[in-house]
């Protein structure tokens, strides 16, 4: 009979994660980085005491919100090109649930995540306990039910020895790059503390491999052909591209065949931003050569893609060109009708280029798209180069931020935005210069406000070497600041941005460009009672949770500013207030929204007609 060691199931938890292992650089290292926790009646004496026990090879990183704390395990995960992971635990109820919205933030960006909300007793004799919802007709229903349409595995591990099973599973799914995504373990809190006699073997050591499909020939041969017949090919590059680590061979694919580039949200940072065949952005918030590419090409090559509509400017970007779609997954391969092309990006792209040999794009397709893409690094380097406020009272907007940013870089484009709603997704997408993979971090999947500091800090635990600038609106920052006062505590520095233009710009121009009236966007829109809509005054808030902050008057001060922020020592947050209405005019591409069929405004029906216009060009 083989050896057993008598654990509870949390300390049998804890221990295998533990004993899991990836290769980082030459060297084995953890699969996860530990554990952000916020305890509770459900998780504290069970889970909470394996996780003192490990703390020495486990640490455990104590947050303010269990959404926040799941955001920065997520961004953790994402700068790590998922080849690192960080697991989360909550306790019952409010504590659980607040994690539904990053597990479904986790879902769409195929993020892996480990999250461990309690759950209630299995053998129900405190029945309810504290923060049980009750179904009448249901007695199995728990709070943590709610995961199971955003957890790409789910488990409630009702008797410990069910470890035995779940656990394997989870981790296969954690690092999977198919099913990648959140695995929700719920973990009642009767069986956390149960003990059972585990086989020692299931504790041994193990290192994780990462799969990586290969092409299959009928299907790589129909893929050659079809780009071999190309003149104006063109690749979509996704996030895919920085998962697989596949950079180097998109580089070589894009100089050896004369093929432009346009980055996706997810995808951006993979090519240098000064490469002759960098496009820049595509989509909705694309770049002017990246687009006009796009909808010229006769070949559109999407790379790790999940042509979502932003990217496809809701399929009406791609003109009639035919979409290849090499993808990992099988599911992604499908979209557009494309020719699917089903394995790892790098081996993909690889066997293309073997495949490829001989063949070249038209010489002036490539010859053109450089011309645009320089044309585009010009048009970016007016707009981030303005230094000096015309006038006194000239508010500047987020494109002029992001340009003192840049600058205060000298110019070497090696620090890390992270961001995920509001203006800044589309200036960010257009104007970030990045010179490596992983210095552009938007969360774009689910463009969750919210993410952006929690996120910040994830990303700073996985590259501490870089300075990660968050860049925010003022509606994100309200939404989830706490993540400030954790910076701190664990001495994770930020340089924070706030950008306060006083309201949800960004939907408050949608709103109008849609014929509505502004009305419950902008603060000043919005009902009140009789002290007037606030003057948040965001410095002095940031300085409350230990940040060093300062309220800057224009773009000039902002860059002392930078300066400043560069050279502390802690997290700095510096507020600027900008214009809610200017936005970078250059690139962008329709995007579809609901417009009321009819209404009693103009302005509505008028906007009714465009979207009906524009729709023409929607391919089916
Ligand atoms: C959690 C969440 N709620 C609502 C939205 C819809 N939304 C997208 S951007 C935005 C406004 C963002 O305001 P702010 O951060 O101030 O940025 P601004 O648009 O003003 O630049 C809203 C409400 C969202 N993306 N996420
Ligand atoms: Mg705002």
């Amino acid at each position: 009979m083989s050896q057993t060691i008598r654990l509870t199931m949390a300390q049998a938890l804890v221990r295998y994660l533990t004993a899991q292992m990836v290769e980082e650089d030459g060297q084995q290292v953890p699969l996860f980085a530990g554990c952000f926790s916020i305890f509770g009646h459900g998780n504290v004496a069970g889970l909470g005491e394996a996780l003192y026990q490990y703390k020495d090879q486990f640490p455990t990183y104590r947050a303010h919100n269990e959404q926040a704390m799941a955001h920065s395990a997520i961004a953790y995960a994402k700068s790590k090109f998922r080849r690192r992971m960080m697991a989360v635990t909550s306790s019952i109820g409010p504590g659980a649930t607040n994690m539904v919205t990053a597990a479904a933030l986790a879902h769409v960006n195929r993020l892996p995540v480990l999250l461990l909300p309690g759950d209630y007793f299995v053998h129900r004799l405190p029945d309810p306990v504290l923060q049980q919802v009750e179904d009448f007709t249901d007695g199995g229903i728990s709070a943590n039910d709610c995961f199971k349409p955003v957890s790409r595995y789910f488990d409630r591990i009702v008797h410990p020895a069910q470890l035995l099973s779940a656990l394997p599973r989870a981790i296969a799914t954690l690092t999977d790059p198919v099913n990648c995504g959140p695995v929700t373990l719920a973990l009642p809190q009767d069986v956390q503390a149960e003990a059972f006699d585990y086989p020692v073997e299931f504790f041994e050591p193990r290192v994780v491999r990462f799969r990586a499909p290969v092409p299959e020939q009928a299907e790589l041969q129909a893929t050659i052909a079809a780009l071999k017949s190309a003149k104006r090919p063109m690749i979509v590059s996704g996030g895919g591209v920085l998962y697989a680590n596949a950079t180097a061979q998109l580089k070589a694919f894009a100089e050896s065949f004369g093929v432009p580039v346009g980055e996706t949200q997810a995808g951006k940072s993979a090519l240098p931003w000064d490469h002759p065949m960098q496009a820049g952005a595509i989509g909705v918030t694309g770049a002017s050569a990246a687009n006009a590419l796009a909808s010229e090409a006769d070949v559109i090559l999407a790379v790790g893609s999940r042509l979502q509509d932003f990217t496809t400017a809701s399929n009406s970007l791609f003109g009639n060109a035919r979409v290849i779609s090499l993808n990992v997954n099988p599911f992604d391969t499908l979209k557009w009708h494309s020719l699917p092309l089903h394995a790892d990006a790098a081996l993909g792209l690889d066997a293309l280029q073997a495949g490829l040999a001989g063949w070249k794009a038209d010489t002036e397709w490539t010859a053109k798209a450089a011309g645009l893409n320089q044309e585009w690094r010009t048009i970016v380097s007016q707009i981030t180069s303005r230094t000096e406020p015309p006038s006194a009272d000239y508010l500047p907007y987020d494109g002029e931020v992001i340009g003192a940013v840049q600058r205060s870089s000298n110019s070497t484009h090696t620090d890390i935005a992270v961001c995920a709603a509001g203006t800044l997704p589309a200036e960010l997408h257009k104007l970030w210069r990045t010179s490596f993979p992983g210095g552009y971090h938007m969360e774009y999947g689910y463009s969750c406000m919210g993410y952006e500091i929690a996120g910040g800090l994830g990303v700073k635990m996985a590259r501490p070497e870089k300075d990660v600038f968050v860049m925010v609106g003022d509606g994100s920052y309200l939404m989830m600041n706490s993540e400030i006062a954790t910076s701190v505590m664990l001495g994770h520095k930020l340089i924070i941005v706030v950008q306060d233009n006083r309201g949800y710009g960004c939907i408050n121009r949608l709103q109008q460009a849609t014929g509505s009236a502004p009305f419950n966007n902008m603060l000043k829109d919005c009902l009140t009672g009789q002290h007037g809509f606030p003057q948040v005054d965001f410095a002095k808030h940031a300085e409350a949770l230990g940040a060093i902050s300062e309220h800057v008057p224009n773009i000039t001060a902002l860059e002392d500013a930078l300066k400043r922020a560069r050279a502390a020592d802690r997290t700095y947050v510096i507020v600027i207030d900008t214009d809610d209405r200017r936005v970078t005019k250059e690139g962008g591409a329709w995007w579809e929204v609901g417009i009321p069929a009819v209404s009693t405004r103009e302005q509505v029906n008028a906007a009714y007609a465009r979207n009906q216009e524009a729709k023409q060009h929607q391919k089916k």
